[in-house]
């Protein structure tokens, strides 16, 4: 057993990219770099392992612009409802505070921290924590600060680096019920022990708490996505022509990444009580594919 060393854990402000400001995470067995603008967590990599996240090569990096790939928090809504103004809610796109740094003695880190209050949020307490350190650990928790009832989506859209998309497939979904997005979100159910790739895959499995885990043939890597408060686990990947379309993400980029991504959308959306506080966390963690 190491002897831990709590100085392992170190936590520096990196000279971010843009005009964003972002921290350095290095532990004993990892690094991470995490971005205030959004309380983006864009990178996480095991020493020795390939990038566990995906990052665009062409993302954005200015406030405004949600940063493309990583872990982007997606709440009070996900997608794009009629009476909402833009795309999987707002908080993505605010400037959030560092409110504390721990440094356990096994050499992790862990960060907190909060959603400034805004009109748009008042209602809401908002607080991130991040665990960085032989996996990463992220729990988003929301309070209910009204006097009544209040209902709300939550996902923590999480991209993941694969070797090569063709050769990648994603087990613990068989039997579920999912909405297909490309489908007007029509209902169906997951016939495959191995979800695979071969265009593109927009999917809303629901009613679902199970763990998923990403298999990866090229990188010989097995992704492990826990979750604790989430009912829903969504599946993307934007293939050929969605990938063209979209400017903040490369041509190719769709063939070295597959969202796997947790959360509460459509039936599964979370109610709370007035004082009630939702705790949507999930823990990503990689072994060797045997
Ligand atoms: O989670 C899948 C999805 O809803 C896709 O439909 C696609 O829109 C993706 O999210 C990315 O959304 P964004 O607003 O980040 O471009």
């Amino acid at each position: 057993m190491t002897k831990a060393n709590p100085q392992l854990g170190k936590v520096t402000f990196l000279d971010a990219q843009g005009d964003l400001q972002a921290m350095e995470v290095t532990t004993p067995w990892s690094r991470a770099e995490v971005y205030l603008h959004g309380a983006h967590v864009t990178q996480f990599q095991r020493h020795g392992e390939p990038p566990l996240l995906f990052l665009s090569q062409c993302s954005r990096f200015e406030s405004g612009a949600p940063i493309r790939g990583g872990i982007p928090i997606i709440f009070p809504w996900f997608g794009k409802p009629a009476d909402k103004l833009g795309q999987h809610g707002f908080v993505r796109n605010r400037d959030w505070e560092l409110k504390e740094v721990v440094s356990p003695a096994d050499g992790s880190v862990i960060l907190r921290l909060i959603l400034p209050e805004a009109n748009d949020s008042a209602d809401y307490g908002v607080e991130y924590v991040v665990t960085i350190g032989n996996a990463l650990s992220a729990e988003l928790i929301v309070t209910n600060r009204t006097g009544h009832k209040l209902s709300f989506e939550n996902c923590l859209h999480t991209y993941f680096t694969v070797g090569d998309v063709n050769a990648v497939a994603v087990t613990g979904l068989k039997g579920v019920e999912y909405l297909d997005s490309l489908e007007n979100r029509q209902r169906k159910t997951e016939s495959d022990e191995a979800i695979r790739f071969t265009g593109e895959v927009d999917r809303i499995y629901i009613n679902s708490p199970l763990a998923v885990e990403i298999r990866d043939e090229t990188f010989r890597r097995v992704i492990r996505v826990e979750k604790e408060s989430s009912l829903t686990t969504v599946v993307w990947n934007p293939w050929i022509a969605k990938a063209k379309a979209m400017s903040d993400y490369g041509d190719d980029e769709y063939q070295r990444m597959v969202c796997v991504e947790s959360g509460n959308v459509a039936v599964n959306e979370v109610t709370l009580s007035p004082g009630e506080a939702s705790r949507l966390k999930v823990k990503l963690s990689s072994g060797a594919l045997s």
